[in-house]
């Protein structure tokens, strides 16, 4: 089953908002298969963002995302990958739909609410740098069967 690394942001969790994203994403009907919440060092972001490496906002990326508290989790289930990134929005809130995560919450491109992985390969790569083996849980739902 696809799995994807999502995260709430430190201006997400500073505003309260750890427990309206967790619910979204539970009642779209996504399995947690892990979470925590944690501090980021820079080596960490930095490895994070290493494709943003030559752009001019990375620092500004790096400081951001260190500054406090983030949620890490896993979320399983069909075609997470995609559909967390629709559940989110675009990058930009000022371009994000109604209903989205940051069209709902967001308001600038730095301060933009969640991350989530964008492709089958960052998945992978983001999921493995944020969380051990151990920590991924394998557990069974029943209302899987009513998902589809
Ligand atoms: P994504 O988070 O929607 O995948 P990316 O293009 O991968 O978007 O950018 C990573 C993060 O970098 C964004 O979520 C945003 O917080 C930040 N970012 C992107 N573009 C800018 C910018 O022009 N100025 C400041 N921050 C930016």
């Amino acid at each position: 089953m696809e799995k994807t690394f999502v995260m709430v942001k430190p201006d997400g969790v500073q505003r309260g908002l750890i427990g309206e994203i967790v619910s979204r994403f539970e009642k779209k009907g996504y399995q947690l298969v892990a979470a925590k919440l944690m501090t980021v060092s820079r080596e960490l972001a930095e490895k994070h963002y290493a494709e943003h490496k030559e752009k001019p906002f990375f620092g500004e990326l790096v400081d951001f995302i260190t500054s406090g508290p983030v949620f890490a989790m896993v979320w399983q289930g069909q075609n997470v990958i995609a559909g967390a990134r629709q559940m989110m929005g675009k990058t930009n809130p000022a371009d994000a739909a109604p209903g989205t995560i940051r069209g709902d919450f967001g308001i600038s491109v730095g301060m933009n609410i969640i991350h989530g992985s964008d492709s089958p390969e960052s998945a992978e790569r983001e999921i493995n740098l944020w969380f051990g083996e151990q920590e991924l849980i394998t557990y069974d739902k029943t209302i899987n069967k009513w998902i589809g």
